[in-house]
């Protein structure tokens, strides 16, 4: 059982930024399931959500912006008996990532994506993101953002992942769950985190969301791609759906590969070869 998973660095994130909370649910749901240094692994990218790699006591490793994802697949392909988390950002994994985010869900890579959500390039001093809302006034875009935004679930839904989830880092307990089941999922699932970014984002604020968030019900069928569709594009007034949008069983792309399925790779001795030969003729 994990007892403590703080490092000894003191967050540095503004004082109510909702990283704090989404951090104390991955370390609630890392308690109640027993992940720790040995079976789990972290991947950031770079931005504000990324520090939290550096206040979590698990193994863990801090990408290129953008990169976290492929970093992330290279673990889980390598061990495929770890947990593996990808910590990423709006601009990260919807920026720069984009095409990681497309392609990982395609393959259904068996990875757990953790998107902070908050609207903005917080560590860059806030500049607007692929999930800024038309018109968000920023540093980038002073006159107004003249671009719509993605709806990051349903360009995961549609790109094949087979976990789309969303929670709110107002909800500790609710978020704590979601990532159990989530990493509980066997494929690509990813938690969209509706997460207040109080220092740059005064649009998406904890008033906002509380006015505007609402739960799926039980009657609610996530095994219904087309109806998880049409929730993952609902946004607006008192019209932003929390809970599992989707879930389906589909084949991950590590059970398809024939080398790693009897044992994880890294049980595997070194293959050794004698390139002497080849060294002596390009010498
Ligand atoms: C290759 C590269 N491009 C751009 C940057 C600059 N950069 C660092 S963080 C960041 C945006 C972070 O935004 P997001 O992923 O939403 O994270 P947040 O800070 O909001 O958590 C950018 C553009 C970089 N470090 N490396
Ligand atoms: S800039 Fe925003 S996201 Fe970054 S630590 Fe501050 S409140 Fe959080
Ligand atoms: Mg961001």
């Amino acid at each position: 059982m994990v007892e403590n998973l703080n490092t000894s660095c003191f967050p540095t994130w503004c004082p109510g930024c909702g990283n704090f909370a989404i951090w104390a649910a991955l370390k609630n749901a890392a308690t109640q399931a027993g992940w720790d240094n040995a079976n789990t692994a972290l991947v950031a990218g770079i931005g504000c959500h990324g520090h939290l790699l550096n206040f979590t006591k698990i193994t863990s490793f801090e990408g290129l912006h953008g990169r976290a994802i492929p970093v992330a697949t290279g673990i889980k392909l390598a061990n495929t008996d770890l947990n593996v988390f990808v910590i990423t950002g709006d601009g990260d994994c919807l920026g720069e990532g984009g095409n990681h985010l497309i392609h990982s869900c395609r393959r259904n890579h068996d990875l757990t994506i953790l998107l902070h959500d908050n609207g903005v390039y917080g560590l860059t001093t806030g500049q607007t993101s692929p999930v800024s809302p038309r018109g968000f006034k920023s540093k980038s875009t002073p006159f107004g953002n003249p671009d719509e935004p993605f709806r990051p679930l349903a360009l995961a839904i549609t790109a094949g992942a087979t976990f789309a989830a969303r929670g709110y880092a107002g909800d500790i307990p609710g978020l704590s769950q979601l990532i159990i089941k989530a990493n509980n999922h066997k494929g690509l699932a990813i938690i969209d985190i509706l997460q207040p970014c109080v220092t740059f984002n005064k649009e998406y604020t904890h008033q906002f969301y509380q006015e505007n968030i609402y739960h799926l019900d039980e009657k609610y069928n996530p095994h219904d791609k087309m109806a998880a569709l049409a929730k993952a594009w609902e946004w607006g007034p008192k019209q932003i759906p929390l809970g599992i949008l989707y879930e389906e069983d589909r084949p991950t792309a590590e059970s398809q590969i024939s080398q790693i399925v009897p044992k994880p790779l890294v049980y595997e001795p070194p293959l050794r070869r004698d390139i002497s030969e080849l060294l002596k003729k390009y010498s």
